[in-house]
């Protein structure tokens, strides 16, 4: 029998969340080890040194350890849904989320190790890029036209996060479109299937996936 390919995760963490909803999408199926952040196993960290998750190695032993590249790897297998279209605006909207607002959103969810600025002023960084999204969105129902992309699923786990640091405030704001989109894929089977728990692999354990 073939070694299944096998994915280094983490439940929470969204470059793990956006990693596992494509492979999802792509319907492959594989050992998921699920994590403990503070105790990394050693098989994992020697197929990858640099110790983040996902990691993904495959059946054929090709180690993976950037979640846009696991993302494109299981797309470019299967992609029902054709969310490898338009690439190079896509490229452009997730290298926009990954290198300028994910810096701002880690400062704003842990203002505290960032006390240059109060949280708040922290929060203000953050708006011109919901400026943009607010209007992107505004034109249609996702972020590269009316069908979903890889770009909604690469950014969604960010713009989640960065909503549930103050719901509140975040639901008060005047961005209709960005509220809509959000609660479009926190409901989607696709993410409420990829967020199920399993128990640890630091105790263990490993799952089959996805679990059905
Ligand atoms: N560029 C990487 C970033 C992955 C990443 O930073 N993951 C975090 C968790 S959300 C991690 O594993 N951090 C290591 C740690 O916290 O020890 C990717 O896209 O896969």
């Amino acid at each position: 029998m073939n070694n299944p390919h096998i994915l280094y995760s983490f439940r929470r963490c969204p470059y793990a969340i956006r990693a596992r909803m494509a492979l999802y999408q792509a319907g492959i199926p594989l050992e998921l080890r699920e994590l403990v952040l503070k105790d990394k196993p050693k098989d994992m960290l020697t197929h990858s040194p640099k110790g983040t998750v996902p990691v993904l190695i495959t059946q054929q032993g090709d180690v993976i350890d950037e979640s846009l590249d696991v993302m494109y790897w299981a797309l470019q297998h299967q992609d029902p849904d054709h969310w490898l279209a338009s690439p190079s605006d896509a490229s452009e909207w997730i290298s926009e989320n990954d290198q300028v607002f994910k810096p701002l959103l880690d400062k704003y969810k842990y203002a505290d190790r960032h006390p240059e600025l109060s949280e708040s002023e922290h929060r203000d960084n953050t708006l011109p890029w919901f400026k943009k999204l607010e209007s992107q969105l505004g034109q249609h129902d996702f972020i590269l036209g009316d069908a979903p992309n890889v770009a909604d699923v690469a950014l969604f786990p960010f713009i989640r996060q960065y909503a549930f640091v103050d719901k509140a405030w975040f639901d008060d704001q005047p961005w209709p479109q960005v509220q809509r989109w959000l609660n479009h894929w926190l409901k989607s089977q696709v993410f409420l299937s990829v967020m199920k728990k399993y128990p640890l692999y630091n105790d263990g354990h490993s799952t089959k996936w996805p679990h059905k």
